[in-house]
């Protein structure tokens, strides 16, 4: 039986990851950071009804003695470091913070690997915010970064590092520079889930407008479950490497609030105000990414459309929304 350990258990991509690699078998083990309400971190295991599956142990990013030892006493196969402070807003009110746990966090867990267990195999969760101001109108393995928020900046740290781990100890540590992935385990401060909640529940007569920033936005969204897909094939292969994963297609923020609103009969126009507020101080205008090199290289292609995940996600906030007291 193979053995995973994931950081970020807790969060979307943690659990969809989580869930597939109990599919094929692995016995998974999932750092948790403590909190007061310990409930909390079960919140989308359970959705995904995997909580009771998983081995959940302490630890934090921050913390590389509890990496060292967690690594010391599992021995994982495959280790994937999805922990991250990864709201980009929040990343200029917390920079410090974010580039510690961003950043130096995935230090720390190659560290705990190099220390303990170097045939452990390490994915790193890149991310297309590295491309920022994009230096190409595709962006591939071989594009410039350019980031653009405290957030990109501890990203990139976090690249670099895993390759030059992979570079100067021969740890088989792979980075999936994977472009924005959604679903209905996203959280409610990203855009598109703001919108799939909000749309729930204007229909269900609960609020009447959503407040947004910059809608001109573009962005390459596919859906979580494929992506994570791509995570595991990269640790399946011989020789680590880097990977763009993306659809190829890019859909404005206003697009996709079109989409969302029309799934249930209602007009976008009618209920978006735009708020100073919710517009960022250096912004990422428009990112497609091409993932030639995953299909090519891992057979990866995406399945599920943005028109079906903002649906499924737009159905699945209306079965919350009406499960909430009013
Ligand atoms: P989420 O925000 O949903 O999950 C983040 C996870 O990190 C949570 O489990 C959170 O725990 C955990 N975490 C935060 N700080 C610490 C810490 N100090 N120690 C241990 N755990 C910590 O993110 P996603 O699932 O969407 O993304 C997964 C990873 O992929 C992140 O690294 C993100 O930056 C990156 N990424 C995401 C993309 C996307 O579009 N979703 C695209 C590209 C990259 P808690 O529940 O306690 O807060
Ligand atoms: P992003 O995702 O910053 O791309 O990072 P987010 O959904 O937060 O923003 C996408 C775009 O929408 C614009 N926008 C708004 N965003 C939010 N959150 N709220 C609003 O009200 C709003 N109005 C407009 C933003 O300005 C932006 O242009 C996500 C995270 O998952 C990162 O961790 C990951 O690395 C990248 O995707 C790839």
């Amino acid at each position: 039986m193979k053995r995973a350990l994931i950081t970020g258990i807790s969060g979307q991509d943690g659990a969809y990851l989580a869930q597939l690699l109990l599919s094929k078998g692995y016995k998974v083990v999932g750092l948790i950071r403590r909190s007061s309400t310990q409930e909390a971190n079960n919140t989308r295991l359970n959705w995904l009804g995997i909580a009771d599956d998983v081995e959940l142990v302490d630890g934090d990013l921050t913390d590389t003695a509890s990496l060292i030892r967690l690594v010391a006493e599992h021995k994982p196969d495959e280790f994937y470091n999805l922990a991250a402070q990864s709201f980009v807003g929040s990343s200029w009110q917390q920079p410090t913070l974010t580039a510690n746990v961003t950043g130096l966090g995935a230090l720390n867990c190659l560290e705990a690997i190099r220390a303990t267990n170097p045939n452990t195999r390490f994915y790193q969760a890149s991310s297309s915010e590295m491309f920022g101001k994009i230096q190409a109108q595709k962006q591939s393995e071989t594009t410039p970064f350019y980031p653009r928020s405290p957030y990109a900046v501890a990203k990139l740290f976090a690249h670099w590092t895993t390759i030059n781990f992979r570079e100067s100890f021969g740890i088989h540590a792979s980075s999936g520079i994977l472009f924005n992935h959604e679903s209905p385990l996203r959280g409610r401060e990203f855009v598109t889930r703001k919108v799939t909640n909000a749309v729930a529940r204007i229909k269900l007569g609960r609020q009447k407008e959503v407040r947004l920033g910059n809608i001109d936005a573009l962005r390459d969204w596919g859906h979580a479950r494929d992506y994570v897909r791509a995570m595991w094939l990269m640790l399946q292969q011989d020789k680590a490497d880097d990977y763009v994963v993306a659809t190829g297609r890019t859909v404005s923020i206003r697009n996709m609030c079109e989409i969302a609103f029309s799934h249930v009969g209602l007009k976008a126009e009618d209920h978006i105000v735009i708020d100073p507020a919710f517009f960022r101080p250096a912004e990422v205008d428009v990112l497609l990414g091409d993932a030639s090199k995953a299909k090519n290289a891992l057979g990866w292609v995406p399945e599920i459309t943005l028109e079906q995940m903002i649906q499924e996600m737009v159905d699945a906030d209306l079965k919350r929304v009406a499960a909430e007291p009013a």
